[in-house]
Order: C-alpha cells, then sequence, then structure tokens
C-alpha cells in the first residue's frame, strides 16, 4: 500500500541516502525535512534548505526525532491487556489475533447497543491530510458516535469566521516590512519559531514589537512594549483601542468605505460600553491602553500575529472579534506592504468530504464534543461501550482529566488505543495496537501557519509490526465487509483524489518532496478583495446584549466562590520541550514547573525549586516551583503537559474544566481557579 522510497532520495553513498518528507507534528510551521538514513535507520534530521520557510532549520524537539522513531519505547507489536486498567500490563499477541478482537468485540456492540455505542476520539498527533481523517470513512460506515474536534482552534475559528467569513490570513513574510509586530496571545518563539527570523528582518529595518500575554513568555521578552493583558481580556483591549483611535481620528475610513459593512455598528457597540469596563476587563489602566492605541496610529504598517492560546477561556472567540475588528478599523486586512493579519492561513481549501465520507454513514449520529470525553464516558446515555483512540492521547490533553480517568477505568468500557509509544492513555487500553510514525508512510501536509503544503513518501519502512492509521482503518473495513469505493483506494489514490479538490493550487500530482505554493499566499492583494468578501462589523452588534452580558459574566476566573476557595487563576500554554503530550515519554517522573509571582510566593511560603500541590473541585497536581516576576500577582503559569505515571499522579489537565468556550465549543484551557499547599517535607 505505500511507495518504499522517497522520490527525491539523494544517495550519498551506497548505505547512506537523504530523503525527504514533513514534519507531522501540530505545528503551524509544517517544515520540510531532510531524513539521513543509515543501514535502514535514519541517524540526522535536517531542515530543508530549499523550504521558503523552514530555511534550514528545524525546532531541537525535531532534530531528535529519529530516537524517538527507534526507541526502545515505541510499541511495535499488537498487545493485550493482562493487568488491571492503567496498569500498562500487556502481552504481545499476533495481528492475526487483534483482528479477530476488533472485529468480534465491534461487532458484538453493535448488535447490542447499536452502531453510536462506538466512540472514536482522534486529534493531530500526525497533521497529515490523509492519516488524520483516515478513520472517518470507516467509523461513518459503522454508524458510530461523531466525535466533534472543537480542542485546539474551533474558538478561534468561530471569532474569525464571524467577521472574516473563512478569509486566509496574510502570508508571514508579509511581516518583514511592518513598521510595528503586535504578537497577541502567542508566545511565538517556542511554538512558530519560524515566523521568528521574518520578524527579526523587520525589527532590523527599525520596526517595533509588541507582545499581550498575561505572562512574560520568552517572546515577551523579546519585546520594545509588553502588556500584561489579563486573561480573557483582549475584547476589552482590543475594544478599548478602537475607541481611542476613533476619539483620536486614528481609523483607515477608506478601507472601512470600501471593505467592511456596518461600521456604524461597532461604534454604537462601543458607546455603550465604558472605559471603567475597558480598564476593568483588560487589567490595564487607561493610559496603558492609550499607549497601545497611539503605537498602532503610529505605525500604519503594522502586522498582528494572532494566537490561539488567547482563546482558551470564556471570552475566546469574543477576543478574535475584538482583535480582528481593530484590524480592520486600521485596515490591516488591505494588503500593501507590512500590514496583516494572520491567525491560520487557510491556504489550502479541500473538499473534506473526500477524506471523511460522510455519506456513508447508514443514519445520522449524535456528536460528541472531545472536550467532554470525561462526561462521555462517565455519564452521557446511551453509554459509550467502545473507545477507539488514535492520534491522540486523551487522558493527558483534554480536560478534566480524572473525569476522563474514571471513564477509562471502567471495566465495561472497550477501549482501542493505536499508538506508538506507551501513553498515560496507552496504559488503559484493552487492545493496544503499533502505529507507525509520520517517517514511515505517505502523506500530504498542509499548514496552517504559512502557504506551501507537499506530497511525501515513506522515509523508512514501517517499524516491527506497526501499521499507518490509514492501513488500520483499510484493514479494518474490509475485515469488517465493507466494501464500498473508499474503502478499496490506495493511499496514494486518496492522496490524488483530495489534491484534486483543492483551491488554491494547480498541481495534481506534485512529485514527493517539492514545495506547493498556495495562490491565497500571495501578498499585495487585498485579503478580503480577492475572495470577493467584506468585513462584517454587524454581529458583534447582532449579538449586542448578548456580547455586553458576557463581558460582563462571571467566568470561572471571576466567580465569587471560587476566588475565594481557589485564591489563584492558572493558565497552562506549551513548552518548549513538548509537543501538547508528545515526547512525554522523554520526561519520566517530571511534572513540569509553575510560574509564581515573588508576592505571591513570600504570602504563602513557596521556596524556588520547591513541590507545589495545586488543588481545585476537580483534582490536584504537583509541579515545582519556580518565582518570578514574569507572571502576574494571583497568575500562575504552567508551561506544558507532562504525562502522569507510576510515580506522578496526574496531569495538569485534572484541573481544567470541561466546561466550553463562548462560541466554536472549545476548551477553557486557560481558565482554571486554584489553591496551593507547600508539602513541608519536599
Ligand atoms: N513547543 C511547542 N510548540 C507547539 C505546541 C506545544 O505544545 N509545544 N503546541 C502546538 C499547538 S497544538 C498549537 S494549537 C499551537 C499553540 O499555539 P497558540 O495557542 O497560538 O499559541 P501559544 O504559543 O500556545 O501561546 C499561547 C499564549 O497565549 C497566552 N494566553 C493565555 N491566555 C491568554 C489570554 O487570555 N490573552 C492573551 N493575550 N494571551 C493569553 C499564553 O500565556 C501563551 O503565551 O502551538 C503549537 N506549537
Ligand atoms: N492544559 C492544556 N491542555 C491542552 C492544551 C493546552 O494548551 N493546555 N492544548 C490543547 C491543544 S491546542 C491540542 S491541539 C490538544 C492536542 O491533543 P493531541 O492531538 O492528543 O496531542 P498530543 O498530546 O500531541 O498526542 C498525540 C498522540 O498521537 C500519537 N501519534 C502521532 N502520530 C500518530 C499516528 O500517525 N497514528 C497514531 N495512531 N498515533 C499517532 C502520538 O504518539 C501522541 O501520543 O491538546 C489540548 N490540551
Ligand atoms: S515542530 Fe514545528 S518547528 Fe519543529 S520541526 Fe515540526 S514544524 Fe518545524
Ligand atoms: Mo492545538
Amino acid at each position: 500500500m505505500q511507495n518504499s522510497s522517497g522520490s527525491l532520495a539523494v544517495p550519498i553513498n551506497k548505505m547512506t541516502e537523504i530523503k525527504r518528507t514533513i514534519c507531522p507534528l501540530d505545528c503551524p510551521d509544517s517544515c520540510g525535512i531532510d531524513a539521513t538514513v543509515k543501514n535502514g535507520r535514519i541517524v540526522k534530521l535536517n531542515g530543508a534548505k530549499d523550504h521558503p520557510i523552514t530555511a534550514g532549520f528545524i525546532c531541537r524537539k525535531m532534530q531528535r526525532y529519529h530516537h524517538r522513531i527507534h526507541s526502545e519505547q515505541r510499541i511495535l507489536y499488537p498487545q493485550k491487556r493482562i493487568g488491571q486498567k492503567g496498569k500498562g500490563q500487556f502481552t504481545r499477541i499476533s495481528w492475526e489475533e487483534a483482528w479477530e478482537i476488533l472485529v468480534n468485540r465491534l461487532t458484538a456492540i453493535q448488535s447490542e447497543y447499536g452502531g453510536e455505542a462506538l466512540l472514536p476520539y482522534s486529534y493531530a498527533g500526525n497533521m497529515g491530510l490523509i492519516n488524520r481523517w483516515a478513520g472517518y470513512p470507516f467509523f461513518h460506515r459503522f454508524g458510530a458516535s461523531q466525535l466533534d474536534h472543537t480542542i485546539c482552534s474551533a474558538a478561534a475559528e468561530a471569532g474569525w469566521n464571524r467577521h472574516c467569513d473563512g478569509i486566509s490570513g496574510s502570508p508571514p513574510e508579509t511581516v518583514v516590512d511592518a513598521d510595528l509586530v503586535i504578537i497577541w496571545g502567542i508566545n511565538l518563539k517556542v511554538t512558530n519559531v519560524h515566523c521568528w527570523p521574518f520578524i527579526q528582518k523587520a525589527l532590523r529595518r527599525g520596526a517595533k514589537l509588541v507582545v499581550v500575554d498575561p505572562y512574560r513568555t520568552a517572546t515577551a521578552h523579546a519585546a520594545d512594549y509588553y502588556f500584561p493583558v489579563t486573561p480573557g481580556g483582549d475584547t476589552a483591549l482590543a475594544l478599548g483601542a478602537v475607541k481611542q483611535l476613533l476619539e483620536n481620528n486614528g481609523i483607515d475610513s477608506s478601507f472601512i468605505q470600501s471593505e467592511t459593512e456596518n461600521f456604524h455598528d461597532l461604534v454604537a457597540y462601543l458607546n455603550t460600553i465604558s472605559w471603567e469596563t475597558i480598564c476593568d476587563q483588560s487589567g490595564l489602566d487607561r493610559d496603558t491602553i492609550g499607549q497601545f492605541a497611539n503605537l498602532i496610529q503610529a505605525h500604519p504598517k503594522t502586522f498582528i500575529r494572532i494566537g490561539i492560546g488567547l482563546t482558551r477561556n470564556s471570552r475566546g472567540a469574543m477576543s478574535v472579534q475584538g482583535i480582528t475588528c481593530l484590524a480592520a478599523v486600521r485596515g490591516l486586512f488591505d494588503g500593501s506592504p507590512g500590514k496583516g493579519v494572520l491567525l491560520f492561513s487557510r491556504g489550502f481549501r479541500g473538499d473534506s468530504a473526500r477524506l471523511t465520507y460522510p455519506s456513508l454513514a447508514p443514519l445520522p449520529t449524535r456528536k460528541i464534543n472531545m472536550v467532554q470525553l470525561g462526561e462521555a464516558l462517565t455519564v452521557l446515555q446511551p453509554p459509550v461501550k467502545a473507545l477507539m483512540v488514535y492520534s491522540s492521547n486523551p487522558l493527558s490533553v483534554a480536560p478534566d482529566a480524572s473525569m476522563v480517568r474514571r471513564g477509562l477505568s471502567r471495566s465495561d468500557l472497550f477501549c482501542i488505543v493505536h499508538e506508538q509509544v506507551m501513553t498515560p492513555t496507552a496504559r488503559y487500553a484493552d487492545l493496544l495496537l503499533p502505529a507507525t510514525t509520520s517517517f514511515e508512510n505517505s502523506d500530504l501536509y498542509g499548514s496552517y501557519g504559512h502557504f506551501y503544503m507537499g506530497k511525501v513518501d515513506p522515509v523508512l519502512p514501517p517499524q516491527g509490526e506497526s501499521i499507518s492509521n490509514f492501513d488500520l482503518f483499510q484493514s479494518l473495513a474490509r475485515r469488517m465487509g465493507y466494501t464500498d469505493a473508499p474503502f478499496r483506494q490506495t493511499i496514494d489514490e486518496r492522496i490524488l483524489d483530495y489534491l484534486s479538490t483543492i483551491d488554491g493550487i494547480s498541481v495534481t500530482d506534485p512529485e514527493a518532496g517539492t514545495w506547493i505554493h498556495s495562490s491565497y499566499g500571495k501578498s499585495g492583494e487585498s485579503l478580503f478583495g480577492r475572495e470577493k468578501k467584506k468585513f462584517q462589523f454587524a454581529p458583534l452588534s447582532v449579538l449586542k446584549e448578548k456580547n455586553v452580558a458576557r463581558l460582563l459574566a462571571a467566568t470561572e476566573a471571576e466567580d465569587p466562590d471560587l476566588r475565594s476557595r481557589y485564591p489563584f487563576l492558572l493558565i497552562t500554554p506549551p513548552n518548549t520541550n513538548l509537543l501538547n503530550s508528545t515526547f512525554g515519554e522523554q520526561y519520566p517522573g517530571e511534572t513540569g514547573t509553575v510560574l509564581i509571582h515573588p508576592d505571591d510566593a513570600g504570602i504563602h511560603g513557596v521556596s524556588n525549586g520547591k513541590k507545589l500541590t495545586l488543588s481545585n473541585g476537580r483534582g490536584e497536581v504537583t509541579r515545582i516551583a519556580a518565582i518570578s516576576r514574569d507572571t502576574q500577582s494571583g497568575l500562575l503559569v504552567a508551561e506544558g503537559i507532562y504525562w502522569e505515571s507510576e510515580s506522578v499522579t496526574g496531569g495538569i489537565n485534572d484541573l481544567t474544566s470541561q466546561k466550553l468556550t463562548d462560541s466554536g465549543g472549545g476548551g477553557i484551557f486557560h481558565e482554571s481557579r486554584v489553591s496551593l499547599r507547600t508539602d513541608t517535607n519536599t
């Protein structure tokens, strides 16, 4: 089913060659990678020099990825559970036995409880477009419950689409000509490293850098101006800036006139919001917001890089709304040099039905929000009886982990996990199946941070008895007796079929290892103009009453009962060494740190490097105290989703909530109230 080698393979000598691939991780950079293969093993990974964004370097996580591929920790064979759920004790079985268990159990559950008793759980462990969506045709045909893919970007997309109607963002290269760069709610030097060289070029030309983030991130340390917004306070800051720009005649009337609709609604809306509310909500005083607005007014060539991090709270989607309104008021979408707005690139729009085949579903089935897996496995009726996990580690990444754990512990739940390494979730599997890494299969990769895509062939054959997501679900479908056309496709056929539906590219059969540029990534064109759309100010005002109520409503952060019991607000952003929970196996027994302000540390008797227990009504976790003025008083910052293990009880998501964002149904990972205690004997 797979080609045996990369077509751009460059032989160095008989035993060594360089093969080309693309990073599969959930990262906006989607790097081109050159893998040096010697005697069937990868010995070195380098960034592709000819990839316009990668430009020859890859992050440290990926430089060492071949050690993961060839690691002792790889799951290489099918296994079945022999110990208690969660203990991670398995015995090796053959694939034949694995298929038999799988087909028999799924068939029995389907006939006793109906197809919806099966819940698939997957996310973005592998961003390859074919393998990522490979389970969908099977699950539709089976009549399984559907998983609503909300955990990462749903709130951000909802906020963007409300005003921008799904248009593409600006190419990151545009930032080079900017005079002011605003990095808003993204720790770009950690999570979008390939954007940084473009920003550096602008800074060398004399551009100023602004960072808006509740804590002083690595990126904020590099900024000329840092605005420590209150978590969830971005709408207030953005609209405060618009209010000030209106007062100072700082708006781009010609853009507003030609490319937007219903500006008067925004003006009317702003008149209903007082400066007091704006300052209170943003956590910034009137002068500071004034300074922010003045910077923007003084620099027409402003580029705003919006992160998803700022959407992971109860006002998250609205924050994107506020920022896009600010951008529109300044005409930053007009495509002229140095002006831009980038949340998602949206450069490659294909017909997703040609990956997922919803038409195979015999009947419509229920949709379950992936953020609420805890609820789905514990109280949802009719109950989930089988869970099939692939490309995800839900016990570590889904909120309210103690509920997820309780669900995974159910003796009546048949749990299948298709994985590369023994994740905390895999330890709960009844049936554990070995997954290839992306280096072992073909695929097609887009990007959400730039405008280049590419096709790849395998760099290595599958290791051990591992199989790709695509092969897993194609084989399973056939063994279930499904003969529909999508189940007869090879991976190359699916790649070519999907490619033919993608808007924005002209290539239909690209050579593996070359880069395809989307026509949406052209600079110099108005982002709305080229899609014949207009920026809509109206949705803010259409929902006016509701929005004002939301802006003022008590979130978990502000709920007085919770504030008094749990005096700290906790945010849980990414860590430089991990990619969500991927690579957790490289840090066994580590809990990660928690940033705490020196004033708070003093009051609570916390000293640097000591163990802290954070807890709330949902659970508790241990982290190591890192006392720092980089965070605000009252705000704890825990970077990274480390793994629970025999020696570490629980992970950071034991503290987070299953509640959803204002729109889009996303997770509120940065809005947990917690209390802390120091353990005297540590
Ligand atoms: N090294 C590394 N890289 C990664 C990841 C990783 O785990 N590690 N994860 C990948 C994934 S899946 C994604 S989705 C992206 C994540 O990318 P994004 O979510 O776009 O950005 P992050 O860099 O995670 O930064 C989130 C930032 O938002 C800040 N923040 C939190 N709440 C608020 C708020 O209310 N307002 C504002 N203004 N800021 C807020 C946090 O403090 C943090 O600095 O990164 C990807 N890249
Ligand atoms: N507290 C907190 N929680 C968060 C976030 C946060 O900021 N704070 N961020 C959220 C975000 S933005 C996201 S995107 C989610 C991410 O959630 P997930 O997508 O679950 O991300 P990972 O933790 O990277 O887990 C991916 C798993 O897939 C496996 N894998 C990789 N490739 C393949 C493959 O080809 N096949 C199979 N079968 N498995 C494969 C990897 O080994 C890994 O264990 O987490 C969310 N959770
Ligand atoms: S994780 Fe991101 S920066 Fe690192 S190699 Fe992959 S795409 Fe590039
Ligand atoms: Mo994400």
